[in-house]
């Protein structure tokens, strides 16, 4: 019985846990829940409490009443206060929800902010300016993450992986959300809010998960036929197992590159039918 209430709140509750973003919006939720359930209760019980008292009987003349200004001006009073102190306290945990945090001590080393090719107003970073920035791209019918590290000036070479993303715990993550062709939507409903990737557009998150996990995601804009398979998930790691995944992700991203520029040398180095031109 203990274990059931707290799950049962949870079934109508934003999932959390992940992350402190998500927290923040849990928290803000279940607030706004405790309030409108403490009217729900009050206007159907006054409800039901007048269906009884005054249902209808043989021979009775209900008292005919036109209007009570102070009842009026009372209720309309009360529900704009209760409105005014509910957009308070959710612009004050607004920059908790928004603002990234600074990564943990036993998050990774960060040596600043990486990944960053053009400067905007609108990407948040934490307030020491240190953050593992990932790119996140929508296409059809994947995810795919662009991690720091590229090996050429241009960006190339960068380690990447689909559908899964792995981070490490502790630190703080910024994601670049971008699209290639249609309107996607990030969302890991325990790491925070729901992000829309829309081509030609940069939108940000955070998250700074705390445990190792696997945290799971769907995109959530209808985005065509294979929308239903485009799945997403974070899984966060010990910061050294992550930089030993990292190094691993960038030496076979290497050799592959590496090896098609041989392929690439050989094709342009044949003559005839099989030449091919402007490689
Ligand atoms: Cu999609």
């Amino acid at each position: 019985m203990g274990h059931l209430v707290p799950s049962t709140l949870a079934f109508f509750t934003p999932e959390s846990g992940g992350s402190p973003n998500a927290n923040h919006i849990d928290g803000l939720f279940k607030i706004t829940l405790a309030i409108a359930a403490v009217i729900y209760v009050a206007v159907t019980g006054a409800l039901v409490y007048a269906l009884i008292k005054f249902r209808k009987r043989k021979g009775a003349v209900p008292a005919q009443i036109r209007g009570n200004t102070r009842l009026e001006v009372g209720w309309t009073v009360v529900a704009t206060a209760i409105l005014v102190g509910l957009a308070v306290l959710t612009f004050a945990k607004l920059a908790s929800i928004q603002n990234p945090a600074n990564s943990g001590p036993s998050g990774e080393q960060l040596a600043g902010q990486s990944g960053l090719l053009y400067a905007s107003a609108e990407r948040r970073l934490p307030p020491n300016g240190k953050s593992l920035n990932i790119q996140v791209i929508g296409r059809q019918y994947i995810w795919q993450y662009v991690y720091p590290g590229a090996s050429e000036p241009d960006g190339l070479g960068a380690p990447y992986s689909y559908e899964e993303m792995v981070v490490p715990t502790e630190t703080t993550v910024t994601l670049d959300i971008v699209s290639e062709d249609v309107v996607h939507s990030w969302w890991i409903p325990e790491l925070g809010g729901k992000f829309q990737a829309v081509p030609g557009y940069h939108n940000y998150a955070w998250f700074k998960i705390s445990k190792p996990g696997i945290y799971r995601g769907q995109c959530a804009a209808l985005c065509g036929r294979g929308h239903a398979r485009m799945i997403a998930t974070v899984k966060a790691v010990p910061p050294t197992q992550f930089d030993a995944w990292l190094a691993y992700q960038k030496q076979e991203i290497t050799q592959a590159n590496a090896e098609a520029k041989v392929e690439r040398a050989k094709l342009n180095a044949q003559t005839g039918p099989g030449q091919v031109e402007n490689p």
